[in-house]
């Protein structure tokens, strides 16, 4: 049965359960993605955070914006992690010790992690201004602007390992969708001993069923390609000759062209030149069709850099492409068609949400994480993408979905994606803050 809408009440419920949800989990300056999980500030959990708090806290909106940024490398990196030093050794696995990102060139004071998540900020920080602009919110995109530019700047060009135009990931966490079916091809060539995993204690699973986590094994390769990377204090020099995980994500690269079309609208608003934005988001959509897009599935999926070929799994991932306001008519209609298969039941009348992977492949797993559950984050960037190409039949029903989700499963991480049982962190902030965004 479809979604059926909630009533005026239910919603007020609802808004205040993401208002409170925020609220406990603010520190300071930032705020953390969950008290027990994830203890420190995350970089994309930070910009869908500040989305949300711009329609109840704005303050805290720029707050948690001007915090990440902060921390930013010299290079113009984001790190995908920036730790909390009032923290406990061993409150997150792998914690600062492990990262060791002090003794890199160009890292900041602050502890961080050495690699990058999707580069979603630059669209937060123009909804967050758009949401009520004010002298303190373009002061506050003044300041955030060059940094905007030069996280661009080092994903599109240190980053760029194919020669292409698109940025490359150098670990499953960069994409934001840790243990995506989509990365078990490239994870396989990680060498991983699982005896590695016995120097160490995941803390994760201390506080998430393990049935709902990556795997010992998924870690012992997460921790060896950090290692690589760590080894060689973070450069990007070379990448390709020496480091074992390098792919284009359609989602990280379908972000950073819709990057460039926030900045393009910061610009004017700085007083800078939109031009050269609105010129490096069509070069960057036109490479992630030509490199991404497979005509014989009409989906898009990730390049393996290693192979060169393109990893065949059917995730959600294939699917983000849409939030690119120039994606070419065709593969609109592609995206779409996929969306609205069996393998991910978008409709006008949808009992849930997406899930985050081909519900019909024989390795989805409804309670495993990335590999199945539904996410709010994946269907909001896909709820953004509808509006933005005239489809508000479908975002409505996405939206009804969406609401009926949280109303049933509360502020958890993720859900089942059809008994919408929460499932991981019970009280995540992007939970909340997209819910307020999908509620306004
Ligand atoms: C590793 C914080 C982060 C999210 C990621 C999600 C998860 C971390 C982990 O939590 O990743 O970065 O420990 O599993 O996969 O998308 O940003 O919420």
């Amino acid at each position: 049965a479809p979604a059926r809408p909630a009533p005026a009440g239910h919603l007020a419920d609802l808004r205040r359960l993401a208002i409170a949800t925020l609220d406990a989990n603010w520190e300071h300056d930032h705020t953390v993605p969950s008290r027990t999980l994830y203890p420190h500030q995350w970089s994309w959990d930070s910009a869908f955070i500040a989305i949300g708090l711009a329609h109840v806290r704005p303050d805290r909106a720029w707050r948690e914006l001007r915090t990440l940024f902060a921390a930013q490398w010299a290079d113009g990196r984001v790190p995908h992690i920036v730790f909390n030093p009032a923290l406990r050794v061993g409150s997150y696995f792998p914690g600062p010790e492990f990262w060791g990102s002090a003794t890199a060139e160009g890292a900041p004071p602050a502890a961080t992690s050495g690699i990058v998540q999707p580069p979603v900020h630059a669209q937060a920080a123009w909804l967050v201004h758009r949401r009520a602009p004010s002298e303190a919110s373009a002061r506050a995109l003044r300041w955030l602007y060059p940094r905007l530019v030069a996280q661009q700047h080092y994903l599109t060009g240190r980053r760029d390992v194919g020669g292409a135009g698109l940025a490359a990931i150098v670990h499953p966490w960069e994409s934001g969708l840790d243990n995506s079916p989509a990365w078990d091809a490239p994870m396989a060539a990680v060498p991983a001993d699982a005896a590695v995993m016995r120097a160490y204690r995941r803390h994760d699973t201390a506080h998430a069923d393990a049935a709902h986590r990556p795997t010992d094994l998924d870690y012992a390769r997460y921790v060896a390609i950090v290692a690589s990377y760590r080894d060689r204090r973070y450069t990007d020099q070379a990448l390709a000759g020496w480091h074992p995980f390098l792919v284009e994500c359609p989602l990280f690269n379908a972000a950073l062209g819709a990057a460039e079309h926030a900045l393009a609208r910061i610009a004017a608003v700085v007083g800078a030149d939109p031009g050269p934005h609105r010129d490096r988001a069509a070069r960057i959509t036109e490479a992630l069709v030509r490199r991404l897009y497979d005509p014989v599935t009409g989906t898009f999926h990730p390049r393996d850099l290693r192979t060169d070929r393109l990893v065949p799994a059917r995730t959600v991932l294939g699917l983000m492409p849409l939030i690119l306001p120039d994606l070419p008519g065709r593969q609109v209609r592609a995206v779409l068609t996929e969306a609205c298969s069996v393998r991910f039941g978008l409709a006008p009348r949808m009992p849930r949400p997406l899930p985050t992977h081909d519900r019909s492949a024989p390795d989805f797993e409804p309670l495993r994480y990335w590999r199945g559950p539904s996410w709010m984050n994946t269907n909001w960037l896909l709820w953004r993408g509808l509006r933005a190409h005239h489809r508000p039949d479908l975002a409505a029903g996405l939206r009804e979905s969406m609401l009926a989700l949280v109303a049933t499963g509360g502020c958890h991480e993720y859900f089942h994606p059809d008994t919408a049982a929460g499932l991981g962190s019970a009280a995540f902030s992007w939970t909340a803050s997209l819910l307020l965004d999908t509620l306004a």
